[in-house]
């Protein structure tokens, strides 16, 4: 792969509504991409193999658990410093994002909201730190957009719960140290519950052949019959609502993360067009090509504005899950779509690992599909402004 010569497009002055704390944050992430991220990226998407060793880096810029108060290691910054590491970080590789993601909003965050003082302080500061890694059981191999059907279960014994069932997709499974997840108990509730590598019963195998997010390792969990301690319970949230309510920390993330996506495939299309030349001329001098970088670094504008003014709500409390779903599905197709622009702009050239446009446009299939799919955001947009829920 090329140098990262990446210019940060910031086309209606966004940075002056940053505080110089958010610049800083941004800017340690920005550095970080660059040197420890860009040079070698490529060659692991290529060998479909996540880059454990850039796990002390990503805790160091305080990607696990941006928000997660001091007291347990996590970095206790505001929402905008989240969703800028997040957006610096997708800007490299959205599977790099993925693994920050699932530890952040997915595991660090239910044990904050949902678990015990004894949960927080045994595993906060480790995932903080990265010397636990988690993921988030959700989807099952029958059950995607609609969790709420789950057929994973555990019974109580008296002194442990008993858990049977599979999930599918699970990003950090192979080489997760716990998994939150989410379960029915006998009266068909759902409740998450802390499992360790290591108990009897519970594997991780591991899903080959993805053509997308190929940085990022994807697995399965599988409980057969694992004895999980009753202490590893969730106990302060329980119902769908539990999981959800990860999701729109998570989803907030990922509607930040794809505009860095979006900004490293206009960036590299724009300085490429001014140094190719075609007919005697760069084809950044066409209109044709014009076009296509006009209407990209619009829509990036928009969307930072969209996602800035989200973080603005969600530092306030005030967000809503519909606005966290507009943001989510908007930016990521955005993001799609410049992605796709951008590679045919670059011509046989945009096809090879030489640069990072491509794996970018892989990567933003499985973010349109995973966290919500982009049909399942529109039926939410579409349920809060009706009052009709169309899902089922
Ligand atoms: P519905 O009846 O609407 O709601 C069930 C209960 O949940 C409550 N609720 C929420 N609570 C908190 N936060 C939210 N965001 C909530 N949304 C809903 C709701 O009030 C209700 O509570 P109660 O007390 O009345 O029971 O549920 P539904 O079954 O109709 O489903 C709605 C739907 C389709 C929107 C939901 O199921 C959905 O979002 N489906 C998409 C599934 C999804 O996003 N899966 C993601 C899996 S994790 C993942 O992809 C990680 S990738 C990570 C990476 O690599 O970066
Ligand atoms: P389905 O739900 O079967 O959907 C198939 C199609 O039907 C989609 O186009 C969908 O939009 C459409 N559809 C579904 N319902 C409706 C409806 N009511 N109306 C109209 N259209 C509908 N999950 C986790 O729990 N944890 C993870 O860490 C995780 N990581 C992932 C990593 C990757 C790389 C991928 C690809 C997925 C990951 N997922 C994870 C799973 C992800 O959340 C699901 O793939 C997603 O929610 C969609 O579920 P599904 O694949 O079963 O598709």
């Amino acid at each position: 792969m090329r140098p990262d010569l990446f210019q940060a497009p910031d086309y209606y002055n966004l940075d002056e509504l940053l505080t110089d704390e958010h610049k800083m944050v941004r800017d340690a992430a920005r550095e970080w991409v660059k040197r420890e991220v860009s040079p070698i990226i490529e060659d692991y998407a290529q060998k479909a193999e996540f880059p454990k060793q850039i796990i002390k880096g990503l805790a160091d810029i305080g990607a696990f658990g941006p928000y997660i108060p001091e007291e347990y290691g996590g970095a206790g910054l505001d929402q905008i410093s989240y969703g800028l590491i997040m957006q610096e970080i997708e800007r490299g590789d959205s599977g790099v994002r993925s693994t920050a993601s699932v530890q952040s909003s997915l595991v660090m965050y239910p044990i904050w909201k949902y678990g015990t003082e004894e949960q927080r302080v045994k595993y906060l500061p480790k995932l903080a730190s990265g010397e636990f890694m988690g993921c988030f059981g959700l989807t099952e191999p029958d059950h995607g957009s609609n969790p709420g059907g789950m057929i994973t279960n555990f019974k109580d014994k008296g002194d442990h719960y008993l858990l049977n069932g599979a999930k599918m997709w699970i990003s950090n499974a192979p080489f997760a140290d716990i998994a939150v997840v989410w379960a029915k108990d006998e009266a068909g509730r759902i409740h998450g519950l802390i499992v360790e590598r290591g108990m009897e019963g519970f594997t991780t195998p591991e899903t080959h052949n993805k053509w997308s997010l190929r940085a990022s390792a994807t697995g399965e969990l599988i409980f057969d019959n694992v004895k999980v301690p009753k202490e590893n319970l969730l106990p302060n949230k329980s119902g769908l609502g539990a999981p959800l309510g990860c999701l729109d920390s998570a989803r907030y993330g990922i509607a930040w993360g794809a505009i860095g996506a979006a900004m490293d495939c206009y960036d590299t299309a724009l300085r490429y067009s001014q140094e190719r030349i075609q007919f005697d001329k760069p084809i950044g001098a066409t209109q044709l090509q014009q076009k296509k970088l006009a209407e990209m670094i619009t829509e990036i504008t928009k969307a930072q504005l969209l996602t800035w003014r989200l973080g603005v709500l969600r530092n306030e409390g005030k967000a809503t899950t519909a606005q966290i779903s507009m943001a989510k599905r908007n930016n990521v197709d955005m993001a799609l779509t410049i992605a796709r622009d951008a590679r045919q702009m670059l011509g046989g050239m945009g096809i090879t690992g030489e640069y990072s446009i491509m794996r970018h446009m892989m990567n933003l299939e499985s973010v349109v599909t995973y966290e919500g799919t982009h049909d399942i955001h529109l039926l939410i947009t579409g349920m809060d402004v009706t009052g009709f829920a169309a899902f089922k």
